[in-house]
């Protein structure tokens, strides 16, 4: 069983309107700093968060209360203008909880009013994560002949690839940046990886490397991943044959 909390910026569609039609370099600034309180904030309870579309955020919560969210609601409501909604779900998988989760929101199951607070938490099952980090194989040799918009261009299709795939197999994929994604992943997903590297390697001509790392909370399962990742690279440049997939 895997948490999901999901963070939305509360009416942001008409609020960024009153700031008048010189507001993108506004938006992109406060943007980046609720990004940045909202990741110190949940990896200080030992989780990760996701950046998605920029204005909202997905959270692998598991082993947070109702208490603890809303400890952290307060905080970011003292310090900007604008608020989050957070909606709370569990599942099976990971798609699952994110289901469980817009569930919650949809139909007004108010878990905290003053708080904006949806959704469902199950303190009752033991709640674990495994969490995929998928890296291009030596990026670097590819920038020689390639320029930096056509390796932006190549990233973004192997990112749609990821998501398109990973969503059958119940799992969410995120882009962190540089040639990294979490796929947030069901057992289905992990047991697949293997086949989607192999899948990538012969359409795309593309190496794939995935550490992979199971944990109860979020932060720890992408240590683990990242470890494993880490993992991948120290036997390769060993000189030994690499394994694709690591897995702690
Ligand atoms: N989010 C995230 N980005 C990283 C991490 N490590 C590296 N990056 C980014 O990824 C880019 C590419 O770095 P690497 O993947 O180390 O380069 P590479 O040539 O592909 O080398 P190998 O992956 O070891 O084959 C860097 O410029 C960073 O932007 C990480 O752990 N997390
Ligand atoms: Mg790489």
């Amino acid at each position: 069983m895997i948490q999901l909390s999901i963070l939305k910026i509360t009416e942001y569609g008409p609020w960024t309107l009153t700031l008048g039609s010189d507001r993108e370099h506004e938006l992109q600034m406060l943007q980046a700093s609720l990004y940045k309180q909202v990741q110190k904030l949940f990896s200080e309870k030992n989780c990760l968060v996701f950046l998605n579309r920029s204005d909202e955020f997905f959270v692998v919560s598991n082993g947070l209360t109702l208490d603890d969210h809303i400890e952290i609601q307060k905080t970011l409501e003292e310090l900007f203008e604008v608020h989050l909604t957070i909606s709370i779900g569990f599942g099976e998988s990971p798609f699952e909880a994110n289901l469980k989760a817009y569930d919650g929101r949809k139909n007004n199951i108010i878990l905290n009013k003053e708080h904006n607070i949806f959704g469902f938490i199950d303190d009752k099952s033991e709640l674990n994560v495994s969490i995929m980090h998928l890296d291009v194989d030596d990026l670097k040799s590819k920038r020689k002949d390639t320029s930096p918009y056509e390796i932006s261009a190549i990233i973004f299709d192997l990112y749609s690839k990821i998501v398109k795939y990973f969503i059958q197999k119940n799992s969410l994929t995120f882009f962190m940046g540089g040639d990294n994604y979490m796929v947030v992943a069901s057992s289905e997903a992990k047991n697949s990886v293997q086949n989607f590297i192999d899948m990538i390697k012969n359409n795309d001509d593309i190496s794939l490397n995935c550490g992979i790392g199971n944990a109860q909370t979020s932060r720890d399962a992408v240590k683990l991943a990242t470890k494993s990742l880490d993992t991948i690279r120290d036997i390769r440049d060993s000189g030994k044959p690499k394994p694709d997939v690591y897995e702690l």
